[in-house]
C-alpha cells in the first residue's frame, strides 16, 4: 500500500491519519488471537480485574505472527509514507485499558520525529473509548502549547467537559482499522470499558544526521526496554522479533538495536 499525496498532507497538517480496514477479517482474527496470547502469557493479563490498566511492552514481539505485523505491506506503506520507508521500529505497548486516558501528547519533539500506530481490537465509539485527537496540536505554535492550556482542566477553565474540548475529533474505529499519529499530537480516550483492548507500535525516523542521531539517543534512552529497565533477554526487542526477522525487517531494527546496546550494554543481546 502507498499513501496518497492527500493522505500524507492530511497527516502533516492535522497530526494524525486513520486507515479503515487496513487488515482483512482473517488478519484481524489472527491479530486478536496473537494479542490475547501475548497479554495472557507475557503481559499480566490473567491478573486484570478492571481496577486499573494492564500494560506490557513489545506487544508485537512475542509470537512470530505478531512480529509479522512489521512486514505487512499496509503497515509498511502507512509508516513509511509518513516518516520514510527506512523508519525505525521502536517497540510499543499492549493494553487492557480501564477507563479514561486524559489528554496528553506522547512527545514534545517540536517536529515530526516519532509516530504511534494504534490498533483497537474492539469496536470503539466517541463515548466508548475511541481515540480522540486535537488536530494540529503537534505544532509548537498551536494555542494549547503556546498558551500552556491543559485540556484536562477545561471544566475549570472554560466550563467544558474535557471530552468536549473544542475542536477535538473522535476517531471511531472497528477492528482492522489502523490509526497513526505524531507523538506530539494531543490525544485521549473517554468512556471505554474496563477491558479495552488496544496496542501500539512506536516508530521514529531513521537517524541520518548528527542532530537526528542525538534525538534517537534521547528517544531510546527513555522509550525502550533498557529505558524502562526491562531485560528482554535480547536487548532492544524480545527475542522472537529478531529471531524471525528477514533482511527487510532488519532495516527497521538495526539502528535501534545499535543505539540501545550502546546506551544499555548491561541488557545487550549476548
Ligand atoms: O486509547 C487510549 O486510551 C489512548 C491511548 C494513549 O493515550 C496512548 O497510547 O498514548
Amino acid at each position: 500500500m502507498k499513501l496518497t499525496t492527500a493522505q500524507i498532507t492530511f497527516f502533516n497538517t492535522f497530526g494524525y491519519l486513520g486507515i479503515p480496514t487496513l487488515f482483512t477479517e482473517d488478519e484481524v482474527a489472527g491479530i486478536i488471537e496473537g494479542f490475547e496470547w501475548s497479554i495472557q502469557n507475557k503481559g499480566g493479563g490473567t491478573e486484570h480485574d478492571g481496577s486499573k490498566r494492564t500494560m506490557f511492552g513489545g506487544p508485537i514481539e512475542h509470537t512470530p505472527e505478531m512480529c509479522a505485523i512489521l512486514d505487512h505491506p499496509g503497515i509498511l506503506g502507512l509508516i513509511g509514507g509518513v516518516i520514510g520507508e527506512d523508519f525505525n521500529y521502536c517497540s510499543g505497548d499492549g493494553n487492557y485499558y480501564s477507563g479514561n486516558s486524559g489528554w496528553h501528547p506522547d512527545g514534545n519533539w517540536g517536529q515530526l520525529f516519532a509516530v504511534k500506530v494504534a490498533f483497537y481490537l474492539d469496536p470503539v465509539g466517541r463515548d466508548s473509548g475511541c481515540l480522540r485527537v486535537i488536530p494540529r496540536s503537534q505544532h509548537p505554535d498551536h494555542f494549547i502549547r503556546k498558551e500552556k492550556i491543559d485540556p484536562n482542566k477545561s471544566q475549570e477553565l472554560f466550563g467544558v467537559d474535557p471530552r468536549d474540548f473544542p475542536g477535538n475529533v473522535a476517531l471511531e474505529t472497528s477492528p482492522g482499522d489502523v490509526l497513526i499519529f505524531n507523538h506530539d499530537t494531543y490525544h485521549a480516550s473517554f468512556g471505554g470499558s474496563k477491558r479495552r483492548r488496544m496496542f501500539t507500535m512506536n516508530c521514529t525516523r531513521h537517524a541520518k544526521t548528527p542532530e537526528d542521531l542525538e534525538l534517537a539517543h534521547k528517544y531510546l534512552g527513555i522509550h525502550s526496554a533498557g529505558g524502562y529497565n526491562v531485560d528482554t533477554g535480547a536487548g532492544m526487542y524480545f527475542p522472537t522479533m529478531i529471531d524471525t526477522a528477514s533482511e527487510d525487517r532488519m532495516l527497521h531494527l538495526r539502528q535501534p538495536i545499535e543505539i540501545h546496546d550502546e546506551l544499555f550494554p548491561q541488557f545487550a543481546r549476548k
